[in-house]
């Protein structure tokens, strides 16, 4: 038999013993939908509370139904975590990485956690092993690892041991919905280990699409960077719809009428752990610099909108003849996107750390993140508002959604401001209820 015939009878029967090397956000939906699929999985992180957190059942993220996976599983000894990498080869027969790859501050990708991971298998022992990189890495770093095998001599790639790329494709917040409902990739470095582990796959995601391992490593990449680029070209119409009196949310809906045309939507900038990165990932190997590419122009689109915020709060107050030290504004949202309580490079925490810069008094309420921002976190609505000179709103939360804007009037200062980042607010039902309005992209007469 094969390796990959032995393989594929083990993933049918459930045999085969998984390992998942990082426990975070990643790590711990893959480890516990595995697990809940049947597999003996079993999950390491160097960090020991995560370990002794997994081990009672409990989760450290706030995920639907991942608390209650991780729970199940461990009950039905389906599922355990251990600290550290030790006796990982002996005990597995399929290694699925999902550590962190952050950026550097040059922004170059910073792949050691990959490295050490992949370091911790030493190719003599990894005869009949399966390893998949699920980590969001740069183009190149699986074949790179492949050749490095390769050159030890010990293994032939795709018959010894079947290496593949299979990237995570899920939004936090979502992560188990996504995890199952979202179609997978898998590329492999040869046709066994890309028909292998797409079967293993495939016992626990609806779709999986076969490629080959660098098309993966791309497409992953190219994913959110079209998003972030998408977003980017649209603050920049936003800029263009403020000089020109014109609105963006006008703008969208009539290019969004055209068959071929998708326009994303404006906002305070671009945050959480995908997006602010991926598209550096993507061209790390760009032979043609940083300045002429269409990739690095719109992070920095992108990165100039909270600052862009931070000077509309400012102009906005100083219009209406405000004392501006003595204002007190209210931002309703810090988290990086609506429905989460993730700061993660939160654009709204930069437009925070803007404004506390200009000396202006801050209140802030997110009902999804249970932080005190130093002491200007506020419990609710009311609390946020009352007295305050100005309303920003920061995350399209689903509170924010459908605010009542004449009860919020009548609680704030005389002549309050509304400052929209997200353009979840009407413009005319803002001005009369009082309000004086400034949006992004609104270029509107108040
Ligand atoms: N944003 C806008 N305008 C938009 C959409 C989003 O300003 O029209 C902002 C959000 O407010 C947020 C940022 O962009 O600050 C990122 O939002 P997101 O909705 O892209 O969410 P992420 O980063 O949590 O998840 C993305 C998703 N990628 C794609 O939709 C292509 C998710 O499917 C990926 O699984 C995830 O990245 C990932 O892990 O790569």
């Amino acid at each position: 038999m094969s390796m990959e015939d032995v393989f594929l009878e083990s993933v049918r029967t459930r045999a085969l013993r998984i390992s998942v090397v990082g426990l975070g956000y990643i790590g711990i939906p893959t480890a516990a939908v595995f697990a809940e699929s049947g597999f003996s999985v079993t999950g390491y992180d160097l960090n020991q509370a995560t370990v002794d957190l997994i081990n009672e059942g409990r989760c450290p993220l706030h995920e639907r139904d991942l608390e209650m996976l991780v729970k199940r599983n461990i009950d039905l000894k389906r599922l355990r975590a251990t600290a550290g990498h030790e006796g990982i080869i002996e005990k597995s027969d399929c290694i699925l990485i999902c550590v962190q790859t952050p950026l550097r501050d040059d922004k170059t990708p910073n792949l050691t956690f990959v490295e050490r991971a992949l370091e911790a298998l030493d190719p003599p022992s990894l005869k009949g092993k399966a390893i998949v990189l699920v980590s969001t890495s740069s183009p190149g770093t699986l074949q790179k690892y492949a050749e490095s095998v390769a050159q030890t001599g010990h293994l032939k790639l795709d018959e010894d041991l079947l290496l593949a790329y299979a990237p995570e494709r899920i939004a936090p917040g979502n992560s188990i919905t996504e995890f199952i409902e979202n179609t997978r990739l898998v590329g492999g470095i040869g046709l066994n280990s890309t028909e292998a582990v797409a079967c293993l796959f495939e016992t626990v995601c609806q779709k999986v699409i076969r490629t080959d391992v660098t098309s993966a490593e791309i497409s992953k990449l190219a994913e959110n960077t079209y998003r972030d680029v998408n977003i980017a070209f649209v603050n920049e119409l936003s800029l263009v719809c403020e000089a020109t009196g014109a609105d963006i949310n006008e703008v969208i809906r009539l290019a969004n009428s055209h068959p071929r045309v998708a326009l994303h939507r404006p906002g305070p900038g671009v945050g959480g752990p995908c997006l602010t990165k991926d598209p550096y990932f993507l061209v790390t190997h760009l032979l043609v610099g940083k300045d002429v590419d269409v990739v690095n122009a719109a992070r920095r689109m992108n990165d100039f909108m909270p600052m862009h915020v931070g000077r509309t709060v400012m102009k906005a107050l100083e219009s209406t003849g405000k004392d501006v030290q003595r204002s007190i504004v209210a931002l309703f949202g810090m988290a990086y996107k609506a429905g989460v309580g993730d700061l993660r490079e939160s654009p709204a925490v930069r437009v925070f750390d803007s404004l506390l810069a200009k000396g202006l008094a801050l209140r802030v309420y997110d009902p999804y993140v249970a932080d005190d921002f130093d002491g200007h976190g506020v419990c609710s609505m009311e609390e946020c508002v009352r007295d305050a000179d100005c309303l920003v709103v920061l995350t399209d939360h689903p509170a924010f959604l459908d605010l009542d804007l004449e009860e919020l009037n009548g609680m704030m200062n005389e002549n309050p401001l509304l400052i929209d980042a997200r353009r979840i607010v009407n413009p005319g039902k803002a001005t009369r209820a009082g309000f004086l309005y400034f949006g992004i992209g609104y270029g509107g007469k108040n």
